[in-house]
């Protein structure tokens, strides 16, 4: 493999940009003419502009990428996350034009794409699944027997559904055949299949994800778990890893049932197993992801590996080259979701301009991002402007780390979910690890916000002062701020 084409934009290209440059892999970006100026542009050794700024004119133009991976010579492609990335027919179009896919076989991405594939083909492995139904449901009559049997309340899924789209709550008999036809003309409409299953509803679950990897010889580790519990409307906003409520045995048990959802698909690659665990830490299988997810980092930085690197070996038909008991975790890291998103305002989208942007730096900060100081955030896509990776040796230290990095970093011109983080991190639930996918439901409440916001401005104000002390060339007085941490001194 010498050249490789990043179907993709933003951080995750140029994330994947890196590691080819490590390995002496050249790189071919592909952009959109939103994206003229964008650092995964710059990065690469060649670029070529696939359309205008719709993503259903550019970054999802397969049969388009494909061509443009085959004119500039590239032998393989890699899709990041989101976009093309778990689209089978892609994955299929790829290997046809005789290019490498850096990523699962067509068939597996299949079988992993359908929910009730997927049960059923880790059924026979396994694996814990949630009470309910494995095939989609036909006879409202006969679903109804087994809804209560299961006992209410259940959930009624779309087979073809993802991040929460076409999933309903009944919590009676006396709503059930109407909920499941709402489900049913939903899924229709949204994904053009009206195949619906049926479980039992899991109250306040934590979601824990297992990373695992596959070679093309049959070899699956797991490379431990990521807690994803704190999300808003299924927009995962802090990931960490390890999760801090597991013990070592619930561990290697996820650890296995991941192992065996692998090989339920003859997977290869990179993928990640989610389950919904309760709060006496009974675990069930949901659904495997079939590429590399935004938060893979955390996991990076507490096993020693480069995802990206072992997906491009795995591609490239090498083996692992190392067996499950030399994987080993050390310490913990905790990554934030940067995103140009309010969280005084209900976390709506805020555009515009990184009028001042300055990352944070130091032992055990990672920032991986994609933009530059006074460089617009483009409407068209993803909100998240950046992710912050803090990690240490223990939990309370990548915490102290994240709360230091969150104060070093300088955003203005746009609100963040910065902020947010800085609430997360200093709540207690949080800090003892007492918190499941209700926390921000729970305990989160824009008026929190309010008094970090005032420290923030007061901050700004005693460092203008500072700075126009300093022109003036005034005596020095040490100047205490008692609501912040600031201090300053004035020659
Ligand atoms: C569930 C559940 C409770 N019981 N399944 C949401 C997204 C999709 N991947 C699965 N989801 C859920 N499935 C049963 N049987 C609760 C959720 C759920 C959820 C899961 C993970 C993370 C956040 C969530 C927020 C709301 C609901």
């Amino acid at each position: 493999m010498k050249k490789i084409l990043i179907a993709n934009r933003g951080e995750i290209a140029l994330r994947v940009m890196r590691t080819a440059k490590e390995m002496g892999i050249k790189t071919v970006a592909v952009f959109s003419e939103a994206d003229r100026k964008a650092l995964h542009v710059r990065y690469a050794d060649e670029a070529v502009c696939i359309g205008p700024p719709p993503s259903n004119q550019s970054y999802l133009l397969g049969d388009k990428i494909i061509s443009v991976a085959l004119e500039t010579g590239a032998d393989a492609i890699h899709p990041g996350y989101g976009f093309l990335s778990e689209n089978a027919n892609f994955a299929r179009k790829v290997k046809e034009a005789g290019l490498i896919f850096i990523g699962p076989s067509a068939e597996s991405m299949e079988v992993m794409g359908s929910k009730i594939g997927a049960k059923q083909a880790v059924s026979k492995f396994n694996v814990p699944l949630v009470p309910g139904t494995q095939e989609a449901l036909r006879d409202v009559a006969e679903a109804k027997k087994i809804a209560n049997s299961i006992g209410y309340p259940v959930l009624v899924k779309a087979s073809a559904g993802g991040g929460g789209k076409g999933m309903r709550v009944v919590n009676a008999e006396s709503e059930f055949e109407e909920s499941i036809r709402m489900a049913q003309s939903e899924a229709l409409a949204s994904f053009g299949d009206d195949s619906v299953f049926i479980e039992k509803f899991v109250g306040s679950p934590k979601h824990i994800e297992i990373q695992v990897l596959g070679d093309q010889h049959g070899n699956v580790v797991y490379l431990f778990e990521r807690e994803c519990s704190i999300q808003r409307r299924h927009q995962k906003l802090i990931e960490e890893a390890p999760s801090s409520c597991l013990t070592p045995a619930v561990r290697k048990l996820m650890g296995e049932a991941a192992v065996n959802v692998a090989k339920a698909s003859n997977y290869y690659g990179a993928g990640t197993v989610e389950f919904l665990v309760d709060h006496e830490l009974n675990f069930y299988f949901l659904e495997m992801n079939t590429r590399l997810q935004v938060e893979h980092p955390v996991t990076e930085q507490i096993v020693g590996l480069d995802l990206v690197k072992e997906q491009i070996r795995i591609a490239r038909g090498e083996t692992l080259g190392y067996t499950q008991d030399e994987l080993k975790i050390h310490g913990h890291a905790i990554e934030l979701r940067v995103c140009a998103e309010d969280p005084m305002n209900n976390f709506l989208p805020d555009i515009g301009k990184l009028v001042s942007y300055k990352t944070p730096q130091g032992y055990g900060v990672r920032v991986d991002d994609s933009f530059e100081e006074g460089m617009e955030i483009p409407i068209q896509y993803d909100p998240m402007i950046a992710k912050l990776i803090t990690f240490g040796a223990t939990r309370q230290e990548a915490i102290d780390r994240m709360k230091r990095a969150i104060s070093d970093y300088r955003i203005s011109g746009i609100e963040t979910t910065l902020s947010f983080g800085t609430f997360a991190m200093n709540h207690e639930a949080y800090v003892k690890g007492d918190f499941d996918t209700k926390f921000i439901e729970k305990y989160f409440s824009p008026d929190l916000l309010k008094k970090t916001n005032t420290e923030l401005n007061e901050a700004a104000a005693f460092s203008a002062g500072n700075i126009f002390f300093q022109y003036e060339g005034k005596e020095t007085k040490t100047i205490e701020n008692t609501s912040s941490n600031w201090q300053l001194r004035r020659k």
